[in-house]
């Protein structure tokens, strides 16, 4: 019989549930946060992630797009926005775009995602040519996942439609799943001190139901480590567990860690490996009924991302090529890994590598035979 060896004994009763399969409530992920025993927190979000993914570690060869960063929310936390006109803004125009996602399509990508700021010039029809003309691009295995909520309800707003509306027309032209980015923490104190003019955690998760109920896929996250407090990190995890009772369609929970160089925060340090592994532990035993956890190397730098897969992560995202919203704030790790170097890193774990796509719809298994 599997047991966890504990050394704090307030987890005993966390162990407990997680061996019977007994959702964890809100008191227990703030019993988990409270507590230094981060190898018995590793240990049941282990046992968790074995029991939905057995050995498996996926990862992705995908190429992210970010069209342009000039952007009218401006929120605090993020080093990527500028305004028109200021120094280090740019914008792709649509023949740029589409060659970076063929150039993707061409070296093995499986996923072509595609996030910007809000443009205040660019049309609705610009946006739904976009994934159009993408799509057309590719061959039909590339999965086009674009435009965060938030962009969405930016569509919505330009257009005059509902957000529904836009989300139908966007799959009428192509668009196979949303990226989880946007939802930072659900909590109306820190919108109004870092993010004012964002898409209120109603609205984000209402739009996520939205897709949901289209059969558009989509992933969460979490902005963490900046000016939230622990109750809050876990009120928005136990948002995310209920929304995905309500409309099923999230795979992945990313928590994303946050990179405060370039920002208006830029007094703040930058997460510890301690937290960053306890936060995704965290999620794998609080998400109990989402899929996959979802390390994002690049956030995390690649050796916390290799030792999350002890921690409840079965996933490492992708090869990625180019990546400006993290690097603009400060990340040091490359922009893109090669397929090989990935493989590597999850083989060296013990756990069999497994290429996906956005769906979690297995390419390739790379076990002990293999390559
Ligand atoms: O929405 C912005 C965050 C997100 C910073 O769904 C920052 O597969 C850290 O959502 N420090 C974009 N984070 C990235 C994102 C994502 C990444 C990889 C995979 C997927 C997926 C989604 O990055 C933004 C925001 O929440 N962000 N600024 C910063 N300074």
């Amino acid at each position: 019989m599997t047991t966890f060896n504990l050394n704090d004994p307030a987890l005993e009763p966390i162990g407990a549930k997680v061996l019977a399969g007994e959702r964890l409530s809100r008191e227990d992920g703030l019993t988990l946060y409270g507590s230094y025993d981060l190898i018995g927190i590793g240990q049941m979000a282990d046992h968790v992630r074995r029991g939905i993914n057995g050995d498996k570690v996926h990862f992705m060869v995908n190429r992210h797009i970010n069209p342009t960063n000039i952007c009218r929310n401006r929120c605090k936390f993020c080093a990527f926005a500028r305004s028109k006109g200021e120094e280090g803004a740019y914008e792709m125009t649509l023949d740029t775009i589409v060659e970076a996602a063929k150039e993707g399509a061409a070296d093995g990508a499986y996923e072509i995602h595609i996030v910007s700021g809000l443009h205040p010039d660019w049309s609705y029809e610009f946006y739904v040519d976009m994934v159009r003309r993408v799509r057309e691009a590719l061959p039909p295995h590339v999965i086009v996942q674009a435009f965060t909520a938030v962009e969405i309800e930016h569509m919505a707003i330009i257009s005059g439609k509902p957000t529904i509306e836009v989300l139908r027309d966007l799959k009428d032209a192509g668009l196979d799943a949303l990226p989880g980015g946007g939802a930072e923490i659900f909590s109306d104190r820190l919108r109004a001190a870092a993010w004012e003019k964002k898409t209120t955690s109603d609205v984000w998760l209402r739009i996520h139901a939205e897709a949901h109920s289209l059969g558009i896929a989509t992933n969460c996250t979490m902005l963490y480590g900046h000016i939230e407090t622990i109750e809050e990190r876990v009120d928005h995890m136990v948002r995310l567990r209920e929304q995905q009772d309500a409309s099923g369609g999230f795979l992945a929970f990313i928590p994303l860690a946050f990179h405060p160089a370039n920002t208006e925060m830029s007094d703040l340090p930058a997460t510890t490996g301690f937290d960053d592994l306890k936060t995704l532990a965290i999620g794998r035993l609080m998400l109990d009924n989402i899929p996959h956890i979802k390390a994002f190397w690049i956030m995390l730098g690649l050796k916390v991302a290799q030792l999350s897969t002890v921690f409840g992560v079965d996933d490492l995202d992708g090869t990625v090529v180019e990546e400006r919203i993290t690097h603009m704030a400060g990340a040091t790790t490359p922009e893109a890994l090669s397929k090989d170097d990935l493989i590597a890193t999850i083989r060296e774990t013990g756990h069999t590598a497994v290429e996906r796509d956005t769906l979690y719809k297995v390419v390739r298994v790379y076990d002990a035979e293999s390559c």
